[in-house]
């Protein structure tokens, strides 16, 4: 259980990582940040606007599957476009950065999905190239061991295959994901569980193994992930623009990538993605 403390309470500072802190963090593909990421009053309105759009979910959706919210509540980029979180990925992605997803990935109390070992680059090595994303995953709820917290398996995303393990199908509904590493290629035992209080946040590489145990505990888990790539990253908009959308961060565009408005909602992405079972992630 991580103890809790004020830290969402607690005033927080703009922090870059620092050069050992990014040297570090190429070496074992993570970085945790057990600070509070954003000034109290800050992440509190996160923490309502987050509350909100739960409460609207259609009946039949699962909370672990929040994908993309932003689309549909562009309110978001308050917090997605924050200079307390660009200033933690440019010292690893540089000054030209997008952002690529974000996702609440909210386990309930009791029955929390498990989310399957899986490389996130699995599902994106079709929209993006090169495989270059860091996943900010700041905790909305205390995130511990007891209610599924997300466990990494360092120094899994530099192995030479970019990150694209083989993968076993899955039983639909099982998982937050329908399929997982095969057995033989992930090794659970020295997996990192990330406990993180509300505020915090980890950061990941897009190829590194990872995942998260069922929530039976009787806390909710929610995590934001906010996705950020270097605009010298291209993606596929040609193909995929009909239901995914970047947005420049900070900086410039590098690559001739295609941008969406953060001022506007985008519902037709929402009904395409529902309509053929599209997923950011
Ligand atoms: O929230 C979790 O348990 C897993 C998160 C994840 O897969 C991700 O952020 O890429």
């Amino acid at each position: 259980m991580v103890a809790s403390s004020s830290s969402s309470s607690s005033s927080a500072s703009r922090h870059r990582l620092t050069p050992a802190e990014v040297a570090r963090y190429r070496q074992e593909g993570y970085h945790l940040f057990r600070q509070p990421v954003f000034p109290a009053a800050k992440f509190e309105r996160l923490k309502a606007t987050f509350e909100n759009i739960l409460s609207g979910l259609d009946s039949g959706v699962r909370p672990e599957s929040m994908d993309v919210p932003h689309f549909q509540h562009p309110e978001l980029f308050e917090w997605l476009f924050a200079d307390e979180v660009l200033d933690l990925v440019e010292p690893i992605l540089g000054p030209d950065i997008a952002l690529f997803a974000s996702h609440f990935i909210c386990k309930p109390k009791g029955n929390g999905q498990r989310v399957p070992w899986h490389e996130d680059s699995h599902y994106w090595k079709t929209m993006i190239s090169p495989m270059e994303v860091v996943t900010v995953w700041l905790a909305i709820d205390p995130a511990t061991k007891e209610n599924g917290c997300m466990r990494i398996i360092p120094r899994t995303h530099n192995t030479g295959k970019e990150g694209f393990s083989d993968y076993d199908l899955l039983k639909p509904g099982e998982a937050v994901f329908n399929d997982e590493i095969t057995a033989a290629q992930r090794d659970p035992r020295k997996a990192v569980a990330v406990e993180l209080e509300p505020n915090q946040c980890s950061l990941h590489d897009g190829r590194i193994i990872h995942g998260s145990e069922p929530n039976t505990s009787s806390m909710r888990r929610c995590g934001y992930t906010m996705r950020y790539i270097p605009t010298r990253v291209r993606e596929n908009h040609e193909q995929i623009g009909s239901w995914h959308h970047l947005y420049l961060a900070r900086g410039e565009d590098r690559a001739g990538n295609v941008y969406g408005d953060p001022t506007k909602a985008y519902p037709e992405l929402a009904r395409f993605r529902a309509k053929h079972g599209k997923n950011g992630h």
